[in-house]
């Protein structure tokens, strides 16, 4: 990312808490969601406009933030210390924010939106500006827990909609596995589809003792096993990497530089997630991707369903070279009933175009914007 000597006087800070209805619902380890609620924040500057997004769920379930305390930081902390002021770069940036612990998907909020506002003002796309350097991008899916109509967990269903995936051309599947719902679905699939490229995520939901179903999906020739144990380790993973041979691949215990440097110094991580909003924006998510390419460490770009602003972010994103593996990113019409791009982002083979256009390359449907926010403050 080149910081040179661009300032940008920040007019404006809007900030919408945002309701999103989900086309399916989506389950994880830590929950089952119908709809979801990111926040979008807006930025004016000398007459341009801009939209970031933290995508935060409603509760604590995947990190310690939740909508209403992302929405508490960046109205009480994070905006008094911008409006009005010259911001010169993302490094800037986060620098005035240095001071805020943690709440790096607040934090990935007003990241986003000021990356695009200078990548605007440079005439750039956001690719561009970030240093990205593909046109288009390798997309895989992320598969829920799925349920019949009585709701008792199905594998059948799961090996039907993976297969309508499949056919779809999506470039890698994600099993979302828990405790009591692991070997079977993996083995399903395998079963059903051969060696399709296929990974498991686990969302924080084991722990060392289980090792015996660690050592059996070995046996499945996964690509990785995403975030097996608690969220805040790192120490425990080693452990279990140093006894499987499918490699660990970190997503929750990332959320910072330093998290990946100790992770991968450990032997904790073969390969990281990064998840923009998880590690506070795309500053510091361009920062572990150079330190991850730096130390041979594949990178890939991870998502939580976030709102097709945020997808158009990660889209940015996941163009530089060291994202090697598929991304968690998806068209509007698989995750939601509607969103804030016109047209819908969509798909072609498994494959998405890279926008080459200034900024976020994207048209923002403001009818739809103002229809699905149920919260908001503007700060000037
Ligand atoms: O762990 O990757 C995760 C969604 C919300 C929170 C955490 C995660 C996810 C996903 C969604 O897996 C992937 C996607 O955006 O399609
Ligand atoms: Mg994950």
């Amino acid at each position: 990312m080149d910081i040179s000597l661009i300032k940008m006087k920040i007019d404006e800070i809007e900030i919408r808490c945002v309701k999103l209805d989900l086309v399916n619902p989506f389950e994880t380890s830590f929950g089952r969601f119908v709809d979801r609620h990111p926040i979008i924040v807006k930025l004016k500057s000398e007459g341009m406009v801009s939209y970031g997004e933290a995508p935060t769920l409603i509760g604590p379930f995947y990190t310690s933030e939740t909508t209403e305390s992302a929405f508490h930081i960046l109205r009480d902390y994070i905006a008094p210390v911008i409006i009005r002021k010259e911001i010169k770069s993302p490094e800037d940036l986060h620098n005035r924010l240095s001071f805020i612990k943690g709440n790096y998907i607040a934090k990935s909020g007003i990241d986003t939106a000021l990356c695009v506002m200078l990548a605007q003002e440079r005439d750039e796309s956001l690719s561009k500006f970030l240093g990205g350097n593909k046109d288009k991008i390798a997309v895989g899916v992320s598969v829920g827990i799925q349920r019949d109509e009585k709701g008792k967990m199905s594998i059948d269903k799961l090996v039907e909609i993976v297969g309508r995936y499949i056919e779809e051309s999506y470039q890698r599947i994600k099993l979302k596995i828990k405790p009591g719902y692991d070997i079977e679905p993996v083995k399903a699939i395998r079963n059903a589809y051969g060696n399709v490229p296929l990974q498991v995520d686990a969302n924080s939901s084991y722990t060392l003792s289980d090792i015996k179903i660690f050592r059996e999906l070995d046996k499945y020739n996964l690509i990785l096993i995403e975030q097996p144990l608690a969220y805040d380790d790192i120490v425990d993973h080693r452990k279990l990497q140093s006894k499987i041979n499918t490699p660990i691949c970190l997503d929750e215990s990332i959320e910072t530089l330093d998290d990946a440097r100790k992770a991968i110094e450990l032997g904790s991580t073969k390969i990281i997630n990064i998840k923009l909003a998880r590690v506070g924006g795309l500053y510091h998510a361009v920062l572990i991707h150079n330190y991850c390419q730096d130390k041979n460490i594949p990178v890939w770009c991870g998502g939580m369903v976030e709102s097709a602003i945020g997808q158009s972010h990660a889209i940015a994103l996941a163009s530089l070279p060291n994202f090697i593996f598929p991304a968690d990113i998806g068209p509007s019409e698989r995750y939601f009933v509607d969103d804030f791009i016109r047209p819908f982002i969509s798909l072609e083979k498994g494959y998405m175009n890279v926008p080459q256009k200034p900024g976020l390359g994207f048209e923002i449907n403001e009818d739809f914007l103002e229809k699905a926010t149920f919260k908001k403050v503007i700060i000037n």
